[in-house]
């Protein structure tokens, strides 16, 4: 397999670390959507980060498509999505306010720094930043009900995400959502930088 993208973006590093997690081998190409965009175009003409080519050639696209994917060629032992009713629900529900918070930052993100500064439109930026705020409220006020796992091999693909998510925002907007006022996240993210799997997946 392999692993189109560059790991500055949070939905490829999700993918690639995901991928170790799961023990795939995959090579992985690190090529920029922007900077190498008809490279890019020439792999997947859609120009989408994360791209996962499959053994025989299939391409798929969506960090959220491809770990389903891998989910099912991992087999009954995945552990990327919980089968028990209560922690499947609890997954979901991290994973979908973590890719919410990915997507509101990326959305700023673009804003910033693709658009114009006279082209830039505040209103928008602003129901965007409430947007990611509510989605990192609801974070910290979930993490305080049942802290997350300390052990990568404890890890499924929301806790992956949540890590992803806090470190990609406080990569690219501190300035926006305050590590202050998330001390459940900021812990558990620092913890989750320091495993193994992340080292070796920087996203830097
Ligand atoms: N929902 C997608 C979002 C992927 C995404 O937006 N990736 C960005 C890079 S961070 C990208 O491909 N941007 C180029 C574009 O959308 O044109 C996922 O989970 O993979």
């Amino acid at each position: 397999m392999k692993l189109i993208g560059m790991l500055d973006s949070p939905y490829v590093r999700r993918v690639a670390i995901c991928l170790k997690l799961l023990k795939f081998d995959f090579e992985h190409e690190s090529i920029s959507v922007f900077s190498t965009y008809d490279q890019f175009a020439k792999i997947n003409p859609v120009v989408k980060a994360p791209t996962l080519i499959a053994d025989n050639g299939q391409r798929v696209m969506d960090s959220s498509v491809i770990l389903q994917y891998l989910a099912t060629l991992a087999g009954p032992d995945q552990r990327l999505f919980p089968t028990r009713p209560d922690d499947a629900l609890r997954t979901a529900h991290l994973n979908g306010l973590a890719l919410a918070a990915c997507e509101k930052s990326v959305q700023i993100v673009y804003e910033r720094n693709l658009r114009p500064a006279e082209k830039q439109h505040e209103p928008w930026v602003d129901r965007v930043t409430t947007q990611l705020l509510a989605a990192y409220a609801e974070l910290e006020r979930d993490l305080a009900t049942a802290a997350l796992p300390k052990e990568a091999d404890q890890f499924d693909a929301s806790h992956v995400t949540v890590a992803i998510a806090w470190h990609f925002t406080q990569m690219m907007l501190p300035e926006v959502v305050s590590k202050a006022a998330h001390p459940r996240l900021q812990a558990f993210s620092e913890l989750a930088e320091q495993l193994p799997v992340f080292l070796s997946t920087p996203a830097e």
